[in-house]
């Protein structure tokens, strides 16, 4: 495949944009190469500026879990656009999304609409800490809550431990109250509590997407669920990527056990920006302006992305064995591409929740952040550089998670799974 307008354009975008783009991950940098620049996107596949098409398993990091250009969403987006942009004003389309949200989710009664998960994150540790009158947080190593400073903290040993800031930028003081335990281990949890009387919430990614996919063992969140009840902290399940994702009713629908406040994103706005986080009506009555704690955005609710993220949701809410179907051919795909690895004498990890999808090229099963990073990079890095030549365009980074879409076929599959065979041939002939 020829990638020259790509070349050009990633050379021309690093003169303006850092590292040429708007999102580290996209910049290809964990796995070499120049990121393909994308023309359009339509149905399962995406197509570059050099004019190759791929089948897309990243569908913008899982919003798009009806793949490119759903009739329906498109058509909700234009319609909303003839009645304007944006007023900064409550529009009735928050309202209708809202009821939607809230249908799905036990644990919600009232939830706010942001731009991005980031600030649906930082929002809901905010109101933790106001809603608790706690400072401290605990999160996990390998677990990404957005950018915001008190979560870039370290994703150092999985001892827990308190947090040094990962970037740059992020004084140590802003992040003296972020604790770090390990994901699947609740010794590590039970350290930070002995550590901190002042704990205001445990936020986790119930089912991890951002260390490659590693779900939390039921037990580890039922221990979760019993040390905040002990210590009157609040339970956060991070459901930006998970959510809609994994399940329509969230991780508290699969494991049984219930958070007090839930952060989305991703697919709740069709693939326009929209971030939410929720609570039980107690906990959402102390946010502005009811309650004392503070949180704003000006385009927050905007009434295109509302109408994007109803589109959505209704369709969800339609077709609700949609998850079920795509998690059986998530789970075709990712068997298919362990047995051709297994052929060529390559150890893969799998594994599926719903419409998400991981692999580890990994001789054990990864329940934490330091598993993962056992992984071979570098072989993860040589079959997304080969399948990508074969048309098929994975997440550039092993810590990511795969999405199945309902516009990905049994035959794309097959395709997929036949192409893996020819690249673990390739990789193991060298
Ligand atoms: P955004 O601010 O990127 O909308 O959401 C932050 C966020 C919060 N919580 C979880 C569980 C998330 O997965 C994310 C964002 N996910 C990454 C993909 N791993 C976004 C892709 C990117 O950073 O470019």
């Amino acid at each position: 495949m020829s990638r020259e307008t790509s070349q050009k354009a990633f050379l021309e975008a690093q003169e303006l944009i850092p590292g040429g783009v708007n999102s580290p991950v996209r910049a290809f940098r964990s796995v070499g190469g120049t990121p393909i620049f994308i023309t359009e996107g339509e149905g399962a596949y995406l197509r570059d500026v050099d004019g190759n098409s791929y089948v897309d398993y990243v569908q913008s990091w899982g919003p798009l879990i009806f793949g490119h250009r759903d009739e329906s969403i498109e058509a909700a987006v234009i319609e909303a656009v003839k009645h304007g942009l944006s007023f900064g004003a409550p529009t009735e389309a928050e309202t209708e999304l809202a009821k939607l949200v809230v249908s799905f989710f036990d644990s919600i009664d009232k939830v706010r609409f942001v731009s991005s998960g980031t600030e649906a994150v930082m929002s809901a540790i905010r109101l933790a800490r106001g809603f608790t009158g706690k400072d401290d947080i605990i999160k996990f190593t390998g677990c990404y809550h957005g950018h915001s400073d008190a979560l870039l903290v370290e994703a150092g040993s999985g001892a827990a431990t308190f947090g040094n800031p990962s970037s740059p930028g992020v004084p140590a003081d802003f992040t003296k109250h972020t604790l770090l335990a390990e994901y699947n281990n609740i010794e590590s949890v039970k350290k930070c509590f002995a550590d901190s009387k002042n704990i205001a919430c445990v936020i986790i990614e119930p089912i991890a997407g951002n260390m490659g996919l590693v779900p939390a063992d039921k037990e580890f969140l039922h221990e979760l669920r019993q040390l905040c009840d002990e210590h009157g902290s609040l339970l956060i399940f991070d459901e930006v990527m998970s959510g809609f994702r994994a399940s329509i009713n969230g991780a508290e629908s699969i494991t049984g056990v219930k958070p007090d406040m839930v952060t989305l994103g991703k697919v709740i706005g069709g693939g326009m920006p929209v971030g939410a986080f929720g609570a039980r009506r107690e906990i959402m009555a102390m946010l502005s302006p009811e309650g004392p704690v503070y949180q704003a955005g000006t385009l927050s609710g905007n009434p295109v992305a509302m109408a994007a993220g109803y589109a959505a949701l209704k369709k969800l809410k339609d077709n609700a064995r949609v998850i079920a179907v795509l998690e059986e051919r998530a789970k075709r795909l990712v068997t298919g591409m362990q047995k051709a690895a297994e052929a060529e004498g390559i150890v893969m990890q799998i594994d599926v929740r719903g419409s998400m999808f991981g692999f580890f090229f990994n001789e054990a099963p990864v329940k934490n952040f330091a598993d993962a990073a056992k992984s071979d990079a570098e072989l993860f890095a040589k079959f997304h550089a080969a399948m990508l030549e074969e048309g098929f365009y994975f997440a550039c980074s092993l810590y990511e998670t795969g999405f199945i879409s309902t516009a990905v076929t049994d035959a794309m599959v097959e395709d997929t799974i036949a192409a893996a065979s020819r690249v673990f041939k390739a990789i193991k002939n060298g």
